[in-house]
């Protein structure tokens, strides 16, 4: 049997999101799985939050933008929902019940941890959104890729340049230690679905640990990336 036989006779895809903080290495990572995924005959999309569909891009373009930080918490949070809303039912929906894997930098986690917990936003209000934007659809595996903070904000900053920190990136230090812990204890609320990264390494190695993680996830998938490795 072929991989995307294999692939298909599952039905729906599988949607694995990736998170962390800033310059942790999603997009890096994101890619190199997809690569692996697509050597292995498995069809997926790479897509990011906020954005993924053109009306979120519009979306992305106006939080990073600071637009969100001049009206406040919430209505940032409403910014991020209508986003996700757009992107989840022009995209990842209808893509996971065409049978193809979904690997998305960014999704629900991301709110809770900058807009509940660093931004404070009543968890009631970030649950009442999930309701409508996402419903019943969570992600079947999440890798939170973990880093000191210096080292991501380096990272980030050597890849920006010259260019201006954005909304989030022109944080201080100590909002980013934060994040670091939220997103720490996102991951270990949800063990079943979250897998914490040590990504404080070269991006061979970390593609390394996801690559064992996401083969003991899905079981399905093994033989198909071993036959890769050994090709
Ligand atoms: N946000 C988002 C919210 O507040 N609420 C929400 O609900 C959502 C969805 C999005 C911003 O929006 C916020 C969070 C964010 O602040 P973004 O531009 O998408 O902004 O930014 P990030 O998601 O933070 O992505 P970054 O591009 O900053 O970081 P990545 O993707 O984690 O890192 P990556 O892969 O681009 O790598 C950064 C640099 O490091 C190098 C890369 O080559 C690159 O130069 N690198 C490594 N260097 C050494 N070793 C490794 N292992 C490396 N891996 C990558």
């Amino acid at each position: 049997m072929s991989a995307a036989n294999v692939m298909t006779g599952t039905g729906r895809g599988r949607f694995i999101t990736f998170e962390g903080g800033e310059g942790a290495g999603k997009s890096t990572q994101i890619k190199l799985l997809a690569d692996r995924l697509a050597a292995a005959n498995v069809r997926a999309v790479v897509t990011r939050e906020p954005g993924g569909s053109p009306g979120a891009e519009i979306m992305r373009h106006l939080v990073l933008s600071g637009i969100g930080k001049v009206l406040g918490p919430e209505a940032e949070t409403l910014l991020f929902a209508a986003a996700r809303d757009d992107h989840v039912h022009l995209v990842i929906e209808p893509s996971l019940a065409r049978g193809v894997w979904v690997l998305c930098d960014r999704f629900s986690d991301s709110t809770r941890a900058y807009q509940g917990s660093l931004g404070k936003v009543d968890p009631a209000l970030i649950e009442a959104l999930e309701r409508v934007t996402i419903g019943g659809l969570h992600p079947d595996l999440t890798l939170v890729l973990d880093l000191p903070v210096e080292i991501g904000l380096q990272r980030a900053a050597a890849r920006r340049g010259d260019a201006t920190p954005d909304r989030f990136e022109g944080e201080s230090v100590a909002f980013h230690h934060k994040l670091r812990d939220a997103y720490r204890q996102i991951a270990g609320d949800d063990p079943r679905r979250c897998v914490l990264i040590d990504a404080n390494a070269d991006a061979d190695t970390v593609a390394a640990r996801i690559g064992e993680v996401v083969e003991q996830r899905f079981p399905e998938l093994k033989p198909l990336v071993r036959t890769v490795a050994s090709a």
